[in-house]
């Protein structure tokens, strides 16, 4: 396998984000690695260009923008400063955000187009076939699911209309030719197997033009046609190192040598049209494309904007940080840390705060804290906080630090970011085992100084060579051990990372805790209650609903469904609540917990052919898990039951 650095400079991408709702952990997963990614390359010296940025002109951002009453453009920059800033939080050190609505981009993208026009790999045709105004994707009969769009479930259109096509099929054989010739191109090996099996079973030519919705790139010369959203997006990677202008100073980075994203985004777009668009500008494919898997919540749903289950990345270091009392810059550190130590980089995961306060207590508090309070008290007591002079440097530490460095590099080399973390955590334990070996207390007694000098000091030097090599991850948490150790004003750097090069005669200073130890039993039940409070508010508040449309897009997106009552009990210890199981068509009954008790007696209920909010995301209500919802007409209580009028299978849609 290639390692991810071509020479002295690394130019890294994140794909762009749509902006049509804000920043999850999903999306700060892709954008936390790439910067952990550019903090090494960083750390190793070379030069990096690290973009991210977001894509602004897809359809659902009109839709978002028109829910919110808000005029379009104005939209699009709220929520790409409201991006920006979740990453600013996030600590992340982008060299360039690029937005798709930029004047430059929008040249770039009128130039490719001007460009392939002119040579044929653009042609005029007409669309005949079925059309996801949502997704914004065309689709052939057979690739329809039940009808419905393969991708969101939604109602699909037929369509026949002039548009604007990409050759892609011209390309398919020198993308199976590339990819032989560099089989380190696509990554993990598993989705290069899949994308080869995609081209292999047949290309056909891109659609990269829609009539004008009035928001969008204009196709050069063709005004009635906007560009498509995902060929404009993918233009963002050569804009953003100032494409046209190959003369720019910034065109040097050019081509990337690593574009990072989720597996939703590799086959279709960045492994087939992307290249091939490349290949068709005459221009050097990137070095290599890296797909990650998806994060999904602890009932095993993808987090994603369009099912409404995500979790705001931020909001989840702040909680973080309210159960454990450590600061919220730590507990943003301890959350990337998380998600790259948790699963292996390209596999799936499943996200919840059960795990993440686990590998709180169990990496940061115990491990990487242990040995950073039981170091720096020692220094402060036995050597008033002055490093001393090493010794010969016995007992092992040395070779594991000349271990970890190896393993880092050759771990980061191929974005393997749990292994890099395994092996500093080997170090960590490495570190721990040397203090309960040596007893630095008992050297201390039997007044073996020029011993304890040399076990305080290695152990030091240990702690400085595991915050230069945390530093990517948790760039916080790194520096604010190194300004423990005294070394403020010394730049971390890679040659560092090597036993010895701590300098005797410094001053440590011992602070607060930086994880400081969450207290499970205390974290679950405060966490109970804001939940409880969350959903009191909901239930007891009826906020003022503002006086905004809903589109039709939006409207869809509830799923809602005719359930048939099969039981209804009152939910243990509880006046309001009953507890029913329906029947949605599904293999198992559904759960649902309605505050129904106060006005039906379960025989009002029982056997009526209900209408249930099938996709509503999943709650625990006074313990009992709830998936979904039932109408009912009132506003304070319950004053009617919604039911079909006739029979109806259980399932049925309701539209
Ligand atoms: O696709 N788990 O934007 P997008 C892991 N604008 N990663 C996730 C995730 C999850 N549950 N959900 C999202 C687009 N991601 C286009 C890209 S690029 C030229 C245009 C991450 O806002 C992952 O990187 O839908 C995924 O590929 C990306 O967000 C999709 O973001």
């Amino acid at each position: 396998m290639a390692e991810t650095s071509t020479g002295n400079k690394f130019y890294i991408t994140t794909p762009i984000y749509y902006v049509n709702g804000r920043p999850h952990v999903g999306h700060s997963y892709t954008t936390i690695a790439a910067d952990a990614l550019a903090r090494y390359h960083r750390l190793r010296g070379e030069e990096v260009f690290f973009v991210t940025g977001t894509d602004e002109h897809a359809t659902k951002v009109v839709h978002a923008a028109q829910a919110q009453g808000l005029d379009t453009r104005e939209f699009v920059d709220r929520m790409a400063a409201s991006w920006q800033k979740t990453w600013e939080r996030m600590h992340i050190a982008y060299d360039r955000f690029i937005r798709t609505t930029e004047a430059a981009h929008v040249a770039a993208v009128q130039r490719v187009v001007a460009t392939l026009l002119a040579s044929g790999d653009i042609y005029q045709d007409e669309y005949q076939g079925w059309y996801c105004v949502p997704c914004e994707t065309y689709f052939r009969e057979n690739e329809l699911c039940e009808g419905t769009c393969p991708d969101c479930h939604r109602p699909v259109e037929q369509v026949a209309q002039p548009a604007f096509f990409f050759r892609t099929s011209a390309y398919s054989d020198r993308l199976l030719a590339y990819f032989e010739e560099h089989p380190e191109f696509i990554q993990p090996e598993t989705r290069r197997r899949e994308v080869i099996a995609f081209i292999e079973g047949g290309l056909r030519d891109a659609c990269i033009s829609r009539q004008h919705p009035g928001w969008g790139i204009t196709m050069p010369e063709h005004p009635e046609h906007s560009v498509y959203v995902w060929f404009d997006a993918l233009i963002n990677y050569l804009t953003a190192v100032g494409y046209p202008d190959e003369q720019a100073p910034t065109w040097s980075w050019w081509p990337p040598d690593i574009q990072l994203m989720g597996k939703d985004i590799l086959t279709r777009f960045h492994a087939t049209i992307w290249p091939a668009m490349l290949m068709a500008l005459g221009l050097p494919l990137p070095h290599r494309l890296f797909a990650h898997g998806y994060w999904v919540t602890d009932s095993g749903d993808k987090m994603s904007k369009s099912r409404g289950n995500v979790m705001d990345p931020w909001e989840v270091a702040k909680d973080l940080a309210d159960l454990s009392g450590a600061t919220t810059a730590v507990a943003v550190d301890a959350v990337r840390y998380f998600l790259l130590r948790e699963v292996t980089f390209g596999l799936d995961g499943s996200f919840s705060m059960a795990s993440l306060l686990g590998r709180f207590n169990a990496d940061l508090a115990n491990d990487l804290g242990n040995l950073l309070n039981r170091t720096l008290p020692l220094l402060e007591r036995y050597r008033e906080g002055i490093i001393p002079e090493p010794g010969p440097g016995a007992g092992g530490l040395r070779e594991a630090i000349a271990q970890a460095r190896e393993r880092v590099a050759a771990c980061l080399d191929h974005v393997d970011f749990r292994g890099a973390l395994e092996a500093i955590w080997e170090l960590l334990a490495a570190g721990n085992k040397f203090v309960d070996a040596r007893e630095p207390w008992r050297l201390r007694r039997e007044a073996k100084q020029v011993e304890l000098d040399a076990v305080l000091y290695d152990l030091a030097d240990c702690l400085r060579v595991v915050a230069i090599l945390v530093g990517p991850f948790m760039p916080v948490v790194a520096e604010e051990i190194w300004e423990r150790l005294g070394l403020a004003g010394v730049p971390p750097a890679w040659k560092d990372v090597e036993a010895g090069r701590l300098p005797a005669g410094v001053r440590v200073q011992v602070g607060r805790p930086l994880f400081p130890r969450v207290d499970l039993d205390r974290a679950w039940q405060r966490l109970e209650a804001k939940q409880e409070k969350t959903q009191k508010v909901a239930e007891d508040e009826p906020k003022e609903v503002a006086a905004v449309t809903v589109s039709y897009e939006e409207f869809q997106r509830l799923d809602l469904r005719a359930g048939k009552v099969l039981e209804v009990e009152k939910a243990p210890g509880s006046d309001k609540l009953y507890r029913l199981q329906i029947d949605l068509g599904e293999e198992t009954p559904r759960q649902v917990v309605a505050g129904l008790a106060e006005n039906f007696a379960p025989e009002d209920i029982q056997g009526k052919t209900v209408v249930v909010v099938a996709n509503l995301e999943p709650a625990t209500i006074r313990g009992i898990r709830s998936y979904g919802m039932i109408l009912a007409v009132g506003e304070d209580k319950p004053l009617a039951l919604v039911v079909a009028d006739q029979e109806v299978p259980a399932g049925s849609k309701v539209r």
